[in-house]
This record gives C-alpha cells, sequence and structure tokens, in this order.
C-alpha cells in the first residue's frame, strides 16, 4: 500500500516535470508560428485561438493596437515565410513576404512559460516604406541559403547577438562599424535594394553609415537562434522618422553573410 503511494507520486512528479520544459519546444514554438501563417492567409484570427493566452497582445509597427484592425485580419497570399526559433526566451521570428499583398512582413512571436502566445510583434512593410518592392524582395530572398548550420560550426548566442547589436549602432557610436565581424562575402537586403552581385567578394561595408552622430536605434527586441546563425532585431528606427524596423542577421563561421532589413514610416513614405 505504502509502497504504492509512494510510487504514484514519483510517477506523477517525474511525469510533470517533462511537461512544464516542454512548453518551450520547438513543436510549439511550430505550431504557434503556422498557426499565425494560417491566420495571416486566412486574414481572420480564429486559426491564432488554440495557441495565444487569453490576455495577448499585438503590436503592429510599433503601436500596440486590436489585433483585428491590423494587417493579420487582410487575407493575404504568402510566397516565402522563414521562421528562426529561439528555444531560451521562448520565442520565434517570421519572415514573410506576399507580392499581391503587397507586403513584407518581420513579425516576432513571444509565449509564456505555459507555451502560450503572449505577443505578436510585427512590421508590416508595404508601399511607401523604405525601398519596398515586395515582388524584387521574394526574387533576392530566393537565391540565398539559409541552411541550418551543423552543430559544431554554431555560433553561441551572444556572439550573434553581439553582431546585430554592433550592426544596429553604427548611427550613434563612432566604434560599432570595427565590432561588426564582416564577412566575405556578405549581403545586405534593404526592402528590395541588393548589394549583393553573387560574387565571392560581395561585401556589406560600402554604404553603410558614416554619420555616427545620429539617434541610436533602440527598442530592441531579439530573438535567436544558432541553428540559423540569426538574430531577429525589431527597434524604433528613430532617425528616419522614428520608423519601425525589423533587422534580421545571418552569421557563418563567426562572419555576417546576410542583413535582411523592413523599414515602415508610420504609414506615410520614407525619407532619409
Ligand atoms: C496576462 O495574464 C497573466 C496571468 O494572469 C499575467 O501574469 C500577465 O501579466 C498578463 N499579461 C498582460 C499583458 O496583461
Ligand atoms: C549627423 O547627424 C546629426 C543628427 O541627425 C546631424 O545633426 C549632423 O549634421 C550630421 N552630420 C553630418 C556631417 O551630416
Ligand atoms: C507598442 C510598443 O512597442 N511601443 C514602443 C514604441 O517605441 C517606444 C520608444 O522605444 C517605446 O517606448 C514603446 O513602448
Amino acid at each position: 500500500m505504502y509502497t504504492w503511494f509512494l510510487l504514484s507520486i514519483l510517477l506523477t512528479i517525474s511525469l510533470a516535470a517533462p511537461t512544464s520544459k516542454a512548453a518551450c519546444s520547438r513543436a510549439t514554438l511550430a505550431a504557434a508560428s503556422d498557426a499565425y501563417i494560417s491566420a495571416q492567409t486566412a486574414g481572420s484570427l480564429t486559426p491564432l485561438s488554440p495557441v495565444v493566452a487569453p490576455n495577448w497582445t499585438y503590436t503592429e509597427n510599433n503601436k500596440s493596437i486590436d489585433p483585428a484592425k491590423g494587417v493579420l485580419v487582410k487575407s493575404l497570399k504568402i510566397d516565402h515565410r522563414r521562421t528562426i526559433y529561439d528555444l531560451v526566451q521562448c520565442a520565434t521570428y517570421s519572415e514573410v513576404i506576399s507580392v499581391s499583398g503587397p507586403y513584407v512582413i518581420g513579425t516576432q512571436i513571444r509565449h509564456n512559460a505555459d507555451g502560450k502566445v503572449v505577443l505578436i510583434d510585427s512590421v508590416a512593410s508595404t508601399t511607401g516604406s523604405w525601398l519596398f518592392n515586395a515582388a524584387k524582395t521574394l526574387e533576392y530572398v530566393k537565391q540565398e541559403k539559409w541552411e541550418p548550420i551543423p552543430k559544431e560550426k554554431q555560433d553561441k548566442r551572444e556572439v550573434i547577438q553581439a553582431a546585430g547589436d554592433a550592426y544596429m549602432s553604427m548611427w550613434a557610436s563612432e566604434t560599432a562599424h570595427l565590432e561588426v565581424p564582416w564577412g566575405t562575402p556578405c549581403v545586405r537586403l534593404e526592402g528590395s535594394a541588393y548589394t549583393g552581385s553573387g560574387r565571392p567578394d560581395d561585401s556589406c561595408q560600402p554604404g553603410i553609415p558614416s554619420n555616427h552622430s545620429q539617434a541610436d536605434n533602440i527598442n530592441r527586441r531579439y530573438v535567436i537562434d544558432e541553428e540559423m546563425g540569426s538574430v531577429s532585431i525589431l527597434c524604433l528606427w528613430q532617425h528616419m522618422m522614428n520608423a519601425a524596423d525589423s533587422h534580421e542577421f545571418r552569421l557563418e563561421n563567426g562572419k555576417l553573410r546576410y542583413v535582411h532589413t523592413m523599414t515602415e514610416c508610420g504609414g506615410r513614405p520614407c525619407r532619409l
């Protein structure tokens, strides 16, 4: 009797422990990210209901708004979607392109300890956004190879984040550009403007900020995926009309390989 009682307690404990850990499994993150894509495709919040916490919030272009009034309820044909997974912060980032929308959207999704979605945070760029042309963005994105990096070649998350942060600090810091681990080849896709020509010596350095006294890129929110070598940083792009901005970086062997940006200027045409 007594032994069975003890055993059942032990069983309960051992069964309970893995469930709390599993709250941030890749499967949980993927289910929510897929539900988000289904919602965006349908133009309906319904597909999100199984994955969100009751009091989840929605941010679009650096404003907390009712999700039923945002881009999420526009049915979009999605031509490209790539998601990165942060199992430490329990969050994902998805890059989404809809040529017919036209929209290029960067979305971070954050989960609570139970694995439920508490925040969907999007930069939704469209006509008028910085260098916007969804068809061209899609064309360039399709030329690139973002493959999982084998375990032994993965950079540490601190290294990946530091590379993104150094880059984001170039506008306001004299020395940040010296801390960016520039790679060769390296290409930037800014809106639909591509710095690459497919050459082995493509460089990301031409055109980087030379004025280091500009307003900083603040309110940075991160999603980091070691397997993809990537960090997504959403921020406030203060030096361009206080725009909502998304930068995604990919490192290979510790060096910067790709930079993708989206910048939305509060519904007005972006200008410097
Ligand atoms: C949502 O509810 C949870 C649990 O009741 C609470 O801890 C959390 O602070 C709430 N979040 C917001 C944004 O209200
Ligand atoms: C650099 O940016 C600051 C802030 O916008 C501006 O005041 C300054 O004139 C700029 N310097 C140059 C050389 O353009
Ligand atoms: C909803 C949201 O994230 N708003 C932010 C916009 O940017 C300012 C400046 O960083 C923040 O203070 C707000 O919280």
